[in-house]
This record gives structure tokens, sequence and C-alpha cells, in this order.
């Protein structure tokens, strides 16, 4: 009996003795999805977010970059042109094949902004039509794991 106590008090005072110990966090990590950096580059105004209209604009203007010859639709070697220069990688989600809608082995304007209107309503968490920076951030509690399912839908196949 005296034997717990005293090491009940010695385990406070071990406690006591670090000055300042704050408790272990899991390491978190911030990532952004490619196509959120997209995203955050067709803010036009630069006020620090973008809105559905500046979406719609900044996909026209993306694939305006790379249509050059302005056929109006991105074959898949130029679609990979396409996410090269504004998604960073040549095999970046999304891939054609997920935004080619009607299979016509081309990706179209039309078919480039449903893609981006659907991610667009994913990523507005607080559904106000504008996507914020915090919103095109995602955070992971470890890199490579995804507790919370923020962000963490998966759109590849
Ligand atoms: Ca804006
Ligand atoms: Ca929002």
């Amino acid at each position: 009996m005296l034997l717990t106590m005293f090491a009940a008090v010695a385990t406070q005072v071990a406690a006591a003795q670090v000055p300042g110990a704050v408790p272990p966090q899991p390491p978190a990590t911030m990532v952004v999805e490619p196509v959120a950096m997209a995203l955050a580059t067709f803010d036009a105004d630069a006020d620090g977010r973008t809105s559905r209209s500046e979406m719609e604009a900044g996909v026209r203007r993306s694939v305006g970059a790379i249509d050059v010859n302005g056929a109006g639709k991105l074959r898949y070697l130029d679609f990979a042109e396409w996410a090269l220069r504004w998604l960073g990688d040549r095999n970046a989600l999304p891939s054609p094949f997920e935004v080619d809608s009607n299979g016509d082995d081309a990706v179209s304007l039309s078919e480039l902004q449903a893609w981006f209107a659907t991610t667009f309503a994913r990523l507005d968490r607080n559904h106000d039509g504008v996507l914020s920076r915090a919103e095109l951030l995602t955070i992971r509690a470890s890199f490579g794991r995804d507790p919370g399912g923020r962000n963490g839908q998966r759109r590849g196949r």
C-alpha cells in the first residue's frame, strides 16, 4: 500500500520535472492535389479564393494554351501535355479516360469543365461556391494515410 502511494507520487514528480513538455503529436502532412494546384492558379483576381467563374475561365485558358490549333478538344497525347503543364506531371489525376465521358479518345473543353465542376463541388467543403486555400489543402495525420477521409475520396480507377 505504502509502496503503491510512493510510486504514484514519484510518477507525479517525474511529470512535473519536465517543464513545457507537450504531448507528442502525430506528424501532420499538408499536401496539395495536382488539381488543387491548378485551381489555385485559376484565382484570376488574386484574392486567394477561386470562384466558379474563375475556374471555368481558367480551364478554358489552360486548354487554349495547349490546343494551339483551336480544335476545341485535346487528343490524349495533348491531354498529357496539358496535365504536365497545369498539374505538374503527365500522369497526374485526372486521367484522360476519367474525363473523356463520351469515349471519343479526346478531351473536349466541356468534358474537362464538367470534370472540374464535380471536383470543385467535392473540394468546396463549406458549399459557399468559392474555393479557399484551406479547402485546396489536404491535411493528413501522417504521410500516406488519410484517416479523416478529408479530400481523400478515391478518384482513380
Ligand atoms: Ca478569386
Ligand atoms: Ca468554399
